[in-house]
């Protein structure tokens, strides 16, 4: 029954060695060491990557959002209990390109009730890969803030066998989570099935107030895998999901989140001497939301009701060359997305938008010292406008590129990288097509244009490991939304951004490790010389942690700074400053037991001591739920978990 890797396996994402060996860590984690709780995961150049399976604190909800909430660098735009939206280092919406199994996905709602991580359950799938910043070019239309893929890794046997695991979790507020993965096949292939169910009620925040949250949500898929020889694997997946979701920050409830996905892949390894990977990859997703005031709550006046959703399909066929020491990757991709309505005579497409591109990616260098990673690509984005009957159209041609260095120093555990990269991001549906961009939108609004500067370290010591990255970038033509006059309307402004991550951890004695993150994102609007709006504070994460081989706790202390930098009432479709925010630190618990190489317990307590407070990136609450104007919601007070993992 054991995993064979094959050939080319987690190539997906241009792996230095050094990252290979995390990403293959996270996707066949069973030692004793990926058991523990994570709180504030490392990164390697610019990249992180973690298992979505390991337990995490605070706990996460049912979605994407809140798992890479845990990640230092991310915040999230809280509306309730879950579907709230991530921002990386302050930048929100399209400026991340998420991707499941290579797939786009894109809810319908006009307010972003249903974010993309809205509709990802991250135990469905293997591993999480965020690449920072505009360096990387082969996942389409590149990101000017990051690129963050979610991935089911090939399950491949070397005999006939069977393979799973079983993830429970329980915890205040109702908190209840099935999670069942297994796995039978041989030789020539494999079936996957994976489902997973997750419910909650209304949380209490640390003064004891019940915040409008609860959530239902379930997730089912199938994947068939094809290996006919070592060099070839055919899959297809299939998927569904649906949900509700009760909102504080908002002025209905999310009463459906269905989601019907199919992707397909191909890929053939070592077809000659130098081509050593092709790989066509097809998919299909299918979003539809309802909203309305009436189902999960009291209903206040008129009873309205929304059904909006999303079709997204596209293709990418490419292919990895390797010559001598250089390796290629090129290909081209494309992808369509349409927003379409629910109305008495059926679903109505609004908006299209169709983007083709060509990439081409290369390494140069030996993996032992220094590489150098550039890449180029070109896209064409079209956009039609189909809510009237004279359609409108406007396109566009963006060009994007980066270049990185990365060197190894000779002799010592470090490792040093710096890259520019330049994107243009075509504004999305919410910035050209929602009533709160404005009229004039569709017309003026123009390509946002990112040059930024990365770079990092890591350090691998003994004892101690570290790790930095910092960025320092343009933006020309940042699309801002403006809510200090009705009605609202969307600009772009020229905008300086900068900041960084850094992490260390420390084994000061036999068993006992101190860990510690710390990041920070400043942005300024030059065009009005104001800060730029909606950028989390300066955060800090301490950790200390005892362990031994069959157990281990530890104690994390998460301390986040005033925010006395902002732009009242700007910001994006969802959010918008508030005022400044005051600092607050919470503490939290955890501990982890093995009972066996196959059942391991995590349990813990985030906010030990039941503070009330509230995230700087946040929404107001509905004054039906008793908010007064403006005032935020608060983050989930004393919560205590329990989550129990058998594999086999
Ligand atoms: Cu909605």
């Amino acid at each position: 029954m054991s995993p064979i890797p094959l050939r080319g396996f987690c190539t997906a994402i241009m792996s230095p060695p050094l990252l290979l060996a995390l990403c293959c860590a996270a996707a066949f984690s069973t030692n004793a060491e990926q058991v523990m709780t994570v709180t504030a995961p490392g990164e390697a150049s610019g990249i992180v990557a973690t298992s979505t399976h390991t337990p995490r604190q605070p706990v996460p909800a049912s979605d994407g959002a809140d798992l890479l909430k845990t990640i230092p660098g991310f915040s999230m735009l809280r509306s309730g209990g879950s579907n709230g939206d991530p921002v990386l280092r302050g930048m929100f919406g399209s400026r991340l390109n998420v991707l499941t199994d290579g797939a786009s996905i894109q809810g319908g709602c006009g307010s972003r009730m249903d974010t993309p991580t809205a509709y990802i359950s991250p135990k469905i799938y293997d591993t999480l890969t965020v690449l920072k910043g505009p360096q990387s070019v082969i996942y389409g239309p590149m990101a000017s803030a990051g690129t963050l893929l979610f991935e089911r890794q090939p399950e491949l046997f070397s005999q006939p066998g069977i393979k799973g695991s079983v993830d429970l979790l329980a915890g205040a507020n109702g908190r209840s989570d099935q999670n069942v993965m297994t796995t039978f096949g041989n030789t020539s292939g494999y079936v996957r099935l994976d489902g997973n169910r997750s419910v909650s009620e209304d949380y209490r925040d640390g003064s004891g107030h019940k915040v409008p949250s609860m959530w239902r949500k379930w997730n089912s898929g199938v994947t068939v895998g094809l290996t006919p020889d070592d060099d070839t694997l055919a899959e297809l997946s299939i998927g569904a999901g649906d949900g509700k979701a009760r909102y504080a920050g908002r002025m209905m409830d999310g009463s459906r989140f269905a989601r019907k996905s199919v992707t397909f892949k191909l890929e053939k390894y070592d077809l000659s001497k130098n081509l050593s990977k092709v790989s066509w990859q097809n998919y299909y997703n299918d979003t539809d939301h309802i909203m309305d005031n009436y189902s999960l709550r009291q209903s206040v006046g008129m009873k309205h009701k929304n059904e909006v959703g999303g079709v997204t399909m596209g293709s990418r066929l490419s292919g990895v060359w390797d010559i001598g020491s250089t390796e290629v990757t090129a290909g081209t991709d494309v992808m369509r997305k349409t927003h379409r309505k629910k109305s008495a005579t059926g679903w109505r497409d609004d908006a299209q938008f169709l983007q083709m591109g060509v990439f081409s990616e290369i390494r140069q260098g030996a993996v032992e010292d220094g590489s150098l990673v550039s890449g180029l690509r070109l896209d064409r984005v079209q956009v039609d406008d189909k809510r009237s009957l004279q359609q409108k159209s406007r396109s566009s041609v963006l060009p994007g590129a980066f270049t990185r260095y990365e060197l190894l120093l000779p002799d010592m555990p470090v490792k040093l990288y710096s890259g520019i990269g330049y994107t243009e991001r075509y504004p999305d549906y919410w910035e050209i097509f929602s009533s709160k961009a404005g009229q004039s939108s569709f017309h003026e609004l123009k390509n946002e244009r990112t040059l930024q500067w990365d770079s990092g370290l890591i350090y691998n010591g003994d004892n101690v490991s570290a790790w930095a990255s910092a960025y320092i970038g343009r933006v020309y033509d940042y699309i801002l939304f403006d809510y200090s006059s009705a009605p609202s309307q969307v600009k772009n402004v020229n905008a300086t951004i900068m900041g960084g991550e850094t992490g260390a951890s420390w084994r000061f004695a036999p068993h006992w490790e101190l860990e510690s993150s710390l990041n920070y994102a400043w942005g300024e609007n030059r065009s009005d010389g104001q800060p730029l709006p909606q950028m989390p504070p300066l955060e800090g994460r301490v950790m200390l942690n005892y362990q031994q081989p069959t157990w281990s706790s530890g104690l994390m202390w998460r301390v986040v700074a005033a925010q006395h930098r902002v732009a009242d009432k700007k910001g994006n479709v969802t959010g918008q400053d508030l005022g400044a925010n005051a600092g607050f630190g919470v503490l939290s618990w955890n501990a982890d037991y093995i009972f066996s190489d196959q059942l391991n317990m995590s349990v813990g307590i985030d906010n030990l001591f039941d503070k009330a407070y509230s995230e700087h990136l946040n929404m107001a609450g509905m004054s039906e739920f008793g908010y007064t104007s403006g005032q935020q919601i608060k983050e989930p007070g004393r919560t205590w978990w329990l989550e129990i993992n058998y594999h086999f």
